[in-house]
């Protein structure tokens, strides 16, 4: 990772002793405490709307070959698209690592639960590669009373077995973080841990609402730290190829569009209505799934902040150049490039967000999640409104940013803050629903 190249002055404090105090006193500043107080600033993060700097975003719809404006989808769909999602992958979030991977998929079980009204699927992601194998786990709730199920499918954080105190989820034997208030140590998943996360997972509740839920333990994909790409599905990668444009969220997409090509086949579910759903870090990978797999009917995304749904040049909150630092291997290596430098990024996060323009996109913020930039994720969203323009949709349009807890529902674009901090809760699955049952044409 290139770091900053802050040059440091060298100092000869015995030759100021000619100099009177007060000179000395001007020097000393000019020279130590000044570098001091900068580098301290640079590191202060932004909270204040006044400091964020002006900026100019670039256009999606300008084809950089003739700079002009892009009018008709098929130019959109045919090309400039297609030049975007490369430029997102080699910039930022790394290739897909799918080179010469074999995926099949194993219904492991099937079983009526919660008093008959519900079925659990255990399905196995089996993926091969380099003469190895790696198996995943997708956990599928579905709702008995009905055929043709639209389901969310999203990434979960400790383990399927958190998200719901069922005793029949299986429990992964994937590292994991460890995590005293849900009793996880040696970085291994146990009993212990069964529906710790169920406060946001309201598997219930959806199923009442007649969705059904798909979920994988991120860490069984690729775990979360930087281990240079030695782990996960990356191990199953011809290890010769170069690693520098790999990236974990993109490692945890591509599973996201596995898990989706499981769902389209299985005849209990309605193939053209799986939403991708994700909260934080997983927030920025459904997001990247989304816009790059037309196949997602919905993309949501939930807190997904610096790298997900926020405007990186605003440069408040979470920044470029501190993601980078505390999470190296979350982005591909040339995103380093734009640490403090977001005006020479191709694009900004609104361009990421137009690429998934026609289909419905939902973003959530938190009011106390300033870290996320809640107004940086509603503006990308509302900047995204031209790409759905050419379906002849509105989007956000110019429409204010909405009060707390009054979501703000577009034709194909929708936009919450909650009251709350970093968090996804009943609250914001009860909007997504909501959403969710505008398009996919229920009552
Ligand atoms: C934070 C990170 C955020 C967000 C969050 C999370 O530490 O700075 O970008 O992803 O983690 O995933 O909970």
């Amino acid at each position: 990772m290139s770091g900053n190249s802050t040059k440091f002055v060298p100092i000869n404090l015995p030759h100021m002793s000619h100099l009177k105090p007060i000179s000395i006193a001007i020097r000393i500043f000019f020279l130590l405490i000044l570098p001091i107080i900068s580098l301290f600033a640079q590191s202060e993060v932004n909270y204040s709307e006044s400091a964020v700097p002006a900026f100019v975003l670039p256009d999606p719809l300008i084809d950089p070959k003739t700079s002009t404006k892009i009018k008709s989808v098929e130019f959109w769909e045919s090309t400039q698209r297609k030049v975007l999602l490369q430029s997102f992958a080699r910039e930022m979030y790394g290739t897909f690592p799918d080179q010469n991977l074999e995926v099949d998929f194993i219904l492991n079980s099937n079983q009526q639960v919660f008093d008959n009204t519900a079925v659990r699927k255990e399905v196995t992601i089996n993926i091969k590669g380099q003469g190895k194998e790696k198996d995943i786990t997708l956990l599928v709730y579905l709702p008995n009373a009905k055929s043709n199920v639209p389901v969310f499918l999203g990434l979960n954080f400790y383990g399927n077995h958190t998200i719901h105190d069922d005793p029949g989820i299986t429990i992964h034997r994937s590292w994991v973080p460890n995590n005293e208030a849900f009793e996880i140590s040696n970085n291994r998943a146990s009993e212990k841990n069964r529906g710790v996360r169920s406060n946001r997972w309201p598997v219930e509740y959806l199923l009442e609402q007649g969705y059904g839920l798909a979920t994988i333990y991120y860490g069984e994909i690729d775990p979360d730290f930087d281990d240079n790409f030695e782990n996960g599905i990356h191990a199953l990668l011809d290890q010769t190829t170069d690693k520098r444009t790999l990236s974990s969220i993109s490692a945890w997409a591509w599973a996201l569009s596995q898990a989706l090509t499981y769902l389209q086949q299985d005849p209990d579910i309605a193939a053209d209505q799986v939403a991708v759903i994700g909260h934080s870090r997983l927030g920025k990978a459904a997001l990247w799934a989304g816009a790059s797999d037309s196949r997602f009917a919905m993309v949501i995304s939930n807190d997904s902040g610096c790298g997900g749904a926020a405007l990186s040049r605003r440069r408040f909150g979470e920044t470029v150049n501190r993601i980078n630092h505390s999470f190296p291997h979350w982005f591909c290596e040339a995103f380093d490039r734009y640490n403090n430098e977001e005006n020479l990024l191709p694009f900004d996060q609104h361009t990421l967000l137009s690429l998934i323009a026609r289909r419905p996109l939902y973003v959530a913020s938190a009011v106390d999640d300033q870290w996320a930039d809640p107004r940086g994720e509603f503006l990308a969203a509302s900047y995204a409104s031209p790409a759905y323009r050419l379906y002849n949709y509105n989007g956000l349009n110019d429409a204010e940013m909405p009060d707390v807890d009054r979501p703000l529902l577009s034709d194909q674009v929708a936009y919450h803050i909650r009251s709350g901090g970093h968090d996804i809760t009943l609250y914001d699955w009860q909007q997504f629903v909501h959403f969710a049952n505008q398009h996919f044409g229920k009552k």
